[in-house]
């Protein structure tokens, strides 16, 4: 060891065991206690305090990203896979900026995601004087995209302040909070502390008459269901036991494998379908539990539903979307363990009804795969993949709305990850945040030639990172769904949309990241395959112009439902 190094040790030790260290250390001590293990971020002058004190301590690995949008794209996927708090670091302005984009994202998937950004100093902070890197509204700009927004202003409070932040995160309805916390701050001594693990985090108890109003309803119901969405991911147990003694099941996207996709009286997501409206007139409840009813699921909430009644830890929700005869605020899990308790072992339900849920899912499934053309042994490899534990991460593309966001088959909620918001371009990152989230499967991750531009550079995070992810490239050179809407409502106006594409296989060889280019659709499974079987990044590119299109093409959601469907 040469004298500086040992110097420096000296000094660390020294540091170590004295009875003050700076708040940027006591940060990266309270984040390890809680168990935090793997971080996201950005490193810059503003955060360094504490990110400097992460590397030294050693205790959480921490993934450099090439941007702050990619970061908390990674945290959002690490935290949706994982099922617990996703952690990013930012500096403050541009970057806490550059990651408001994805934050929108986090907060549209209700993901509890901990956004750790920074302030300039605080003789400086609010005032617009001019200091390098400040942004005066930035509290404006966070409270925007964050279910919360905290700051640090004093170092003795900090620590708790932050472990508010990491608890209002993880809270049902959980969504993302920024914690602010001025680089002076971050600098100051306070008394070193231990903390011992997680806060227990606040679950909020249905109310026992309501529940007993739910449980009178669904013994009149001879024909009800359940719609389940992202909040009923904790209480997927419960709701297949009330599928099992006889409620259907029909899921919204992020609701997916609440229910076992392939269960016998559920719709799984072909839930906008046909099949799903015959379904919907016959049935005569409908419990919507934790799901917003959203837009492009629902044809703009125009699509008839069934007598409703919702479970929502949000009570901010109730009828929001559709008119419900009861509402009950409270835990998604608690709510139907109560109703478990509240109903015989086996429902009079209409066996006739349930027998044609079954159907109707195979019905909108073999619908779906004829509108796919050439692409059917691609979706169906995939799926047979995905069904034994893959994480399935995809980003805005059409070979997502149509069959990645409903045909290829979840094992577990938790491994279905895509762009709830429907903005594009979220695809690698999610990809990169998925694989470190401790699954031992390969990650899989649909991505679009367009989309995939936003981000390129984290495909050296990838490398870097080695996450074991594969990406699947559907390569129609340019933004395909949006020509399909060129031609379905403009008269074929291509504005726009025929962008220059970058040759994929020198990007990847550039980082170093395997590529291989499939040009006739049986190599892809074999690809796939091989990709799925080597440790580390992989890319496999779908030539769609080699292969040709669609048998249908996907041209967005209804019109009037802006945006493009997921
Ligand atoms: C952040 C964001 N910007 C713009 C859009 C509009 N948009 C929707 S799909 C799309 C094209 C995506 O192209 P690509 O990734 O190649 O997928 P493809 O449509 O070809 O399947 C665009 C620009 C969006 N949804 N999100």
């Amino acid at each position: 060891m040469n004298h500086e190094l040992m110097t420096r040790k000296r000094i660390e030790a020294a540091e170590e065991s004295a009875p003050e260290e700076s708040v940027g250390d006591a940060i990266a001590t309270a984040l390890a206690d809680i168990g935090v293990t793997t971080m996201f971020g950005v490193i810059s002058i503003h955060n360094m305090p504490i990110l400097d004190a992460v590397g030294r301590q050693g205790r959480i690995r921490f993934v450099p990203a090439r941007g702050e949008a990619g970061a908390m794209n990674m945290a959002d996927a690490y935290a949706r896979v994982s099922r617990s708090l996703g952690v990013v670091i930012t500096s403050t302005g541009t970057a806490a900026g550059n990651a408001a984009g994805s934050q929108v994202e986090a907060l549209t998937a209700g993901s509890p995601v901990l956004h750790i950004t920074t302030q300039v100093d605080r003789e400086f902070m609010d005032r617009d004087r001019a200091a390098i890197h400040d942004v005066p509204r930035q509290p404006d700009m966070l409270k925007a995209v964050s279910k919360h927004y905290l700051r640090a202003w004093e170092p003795a409070g900090a620590v708790d302040v932050l472990l508010e932040a990491a608890t209002l995160a993880l809270a049902a309805p959980s969504g993302p909070v920024s914690f602010e916390i001025p680089v002076d701050v971050q600098r100051l001594k306070i008394p070193r502390r231990k903390i011992a693990g997680f806060p227990a985090i606040p679950v909020r108890t249905p109310d026992a008459s309501r529940l007993d109003a739910l449980a009178s309803m669904e013994h009149q119901a001879r024909r009800p269901l359940l719609w389940l969405g992202g909040g009923a991911r904790g209480a997927a147990a419960a709701a297949t036991a009330l599928v099992e003694r006889g409620v259907g099941a029909v899921t919204s996207t992020n609701g997916r494998a609440v229910v076992p996709e392939g269960h016998a009286y559920s719709l799984g997501a072909f839930n906008m379908t046909r099949e799903a409206e015959e379904i919907y007139a016959k049935a005569d409840l409908m419990i919507v539990v934790g799901s917003r009813l959203r837009g492009n699921e629902t044809q703009n909430n125009k699509m008839r539903l069934p007598r409703l009644a919702q479970i929502d830890a949000d009570s901010l929700q109730a009828g929001r979307n559709y008119p419900v005869e009861l509402f009950i605020a409270g835990d998604a899990r608690l709510a139907l363990e109560g109703l478990l308790a509240r109903l015989p072992e086996k429902l009079d339900s209409d066996a006739a009804f349930l027998a044609e849920i079954g159907a109707a899912r195979i019905r909108a499934e073999a619908g779906l795969l004829k509108a796919l053309g050439p692409y059917v042994p691609l979706a169906e490899a995939l799926s047979r993949r995905t069904q034994s534990g893959h994480p399935w991460v995809r980003d805005v593309t059409v070979s997502n709305s149509t069959f990645g966001n409903r045909y290829v088959r979840l094992a577990e909620p938790r491994l279905g990850v895509h762009a709830l918001g429907g903005g594009i371009g979220q695809g690698i990152a999610m990809g990169v945040g998925a694989a470190l989230a401790g699954v031992p499967d390969k990650t899989i991750t649909l991505l679009g030639d367009g989309g995939a531009q936003l981000m390129v550079g984290e495909l050296a995070t990838a490398v870097d990172s080695r996450a074991n992810v594969v990406f699947v490239m559907m390569n129609d050179r340019g933004y395909g769904v949006i020509r399909n809407i060129q031609d379905a409502q403009y008269q074929g106006r291509r504005m726009y949309a025929d962008i220059l594409t970058p040759d994929y296989a020198l990007v990847c060889q550039s980082v170093g990241l395997p590529h291989k280019r499939i040009s006739r659709i049986e190599d892809f499974e074999a690809a796939l395959d091989r990709a799925l079987a080597t440790p580390g990044p992989q890319m496999i590119e779908v030539d769609m112009v080699a292969i040709g299109p669609f048998s249908q093409s996907f041209a967005g959601p209804p019109a009037g439902a802006a945006g493009q469907a997921s």
